[in-house]
């Protein structure tokens, strides 16, 4: 397959990225997982995406940071007894390949596909494939396709990782209603405005809003999705980071997870194809 000439892939610790520097944007994703780990439009070559200073590279652990791609399930909604499967799916810990890499007018478009689709806890014929044109804007598209005979039911998220600066000085707009609160057993309370971070944050908002915008010390990210049943809401705070391997203690501050992610279930007949659609700009 010949890379487009905007590409090249590079080895950074145990991952192979692929490096993309075109006249629009300059991005960075790993092949294990088809993680992008970085997206700098040229415009202000401003990361989009955090990326944790303590982030696990090793091609053997999940990447702590970029846009995580979780999928057959997310969290661990894969309704199975076995307490063993991985939080988020199997896919973020899979070398993916690139199908499709060409640059056109746009920027560059890309199209990965993981080795196999199939893995313990889910049982469904399927066929994955990431489609990304890194241009003016960070474009994502999650595919999931019955190759099957029978239906099947599956849950995603691209939880991706947005660099802020500071959080506390984030609002977040565009949500409204309940959201259902990890942090306190999944009761649901009412969307808060203003939607401003003082403490660990674990949120499920079911609602279908396009469009959030999120304005930060850096400057002002917006993410518009297509696809969802939800928008998740997630930062661990400082007790949680000094807790976790992969973040510094601090990391938390420069750090807000805003994912577009279907949490109930979506059901595909064979035949049918969902795309979970996510735009950075
Ligand atoms: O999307 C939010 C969440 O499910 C949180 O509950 C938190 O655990 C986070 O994802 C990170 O999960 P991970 O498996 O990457 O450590």
């Amino acid at each position: 397959m010949k890379l487009a000439t905007s590409a090249s892939i590079i080895g950074m610790q145990g991952i192979d990225v692929l490096v993309i520097d075109n006249a629009f944007a300059s991005a960075q994703i790993s092949l294990l997982g088809a993680h992008v780990l970085s997206y700098k439009p040229k415009s202000d070559h401003l990361d989009r995406l955090w990326l944790s200073e303590a982030a696990n590279l090793d091609g053997q652990h999940a990447i702590r940071g970029g846009v995580p791609i979780c999928w057959p399930w997310f969290s661990n909604s894969h309704g199975q007894a076995d307490i063993d499967l991985p939080a988020h799916g199997y896919v973020r810990k899979q070398l993916w390949q690139i199908i499709q890499c060409i640059d056109n007018e746009q920027g560059t478009e890309i199209t990965l596909q993981p080795g196999t689709a199939q893995g313990k806890g889910f049982s469904g014929d399927a066929q994955l494939e990431l489609k990304l044109l890194i241009g003016k804007t960070l474009c994502m598209q999650l595919m999931t396709t019955n190759i099957g005979t029978t239906a099947f039911n599956f849950t995603a998220a691209l939880h991706t990782y947005l660099a802020i600066g500071d959080i506390n000085q984030v609002q977040l707009l565009g949500l409204s209603g309940n959201y259902l609160d990890k942090t306190r057993q999944g009761g649901s309370y009412p969307t808060p405005e203003p939607y401003v971070f003082t403490q660990e944050t674990d949120r499920i908002h079911l609602c279908t809003e396009e469009k959030l915008q999120v304005k930060h010390a850096l400057t002002s990210t917006d993410v518009s999705s297509q696809g969802h049943d939800s928008w998740v809401i997630w930062n661990p705070w400082q007790a949680n980071s000094i807790n976790m391997a992969d973040m510094t203690d601090s990391g938390y501050l420069d750090m807000l997870c805003v994912e577009t992610a279907v949490t109930q279930g979506q059901k595909l007949a064979p035949g049918e194809q969902h795309i979970l659609q996510q735009i950075i700009f």
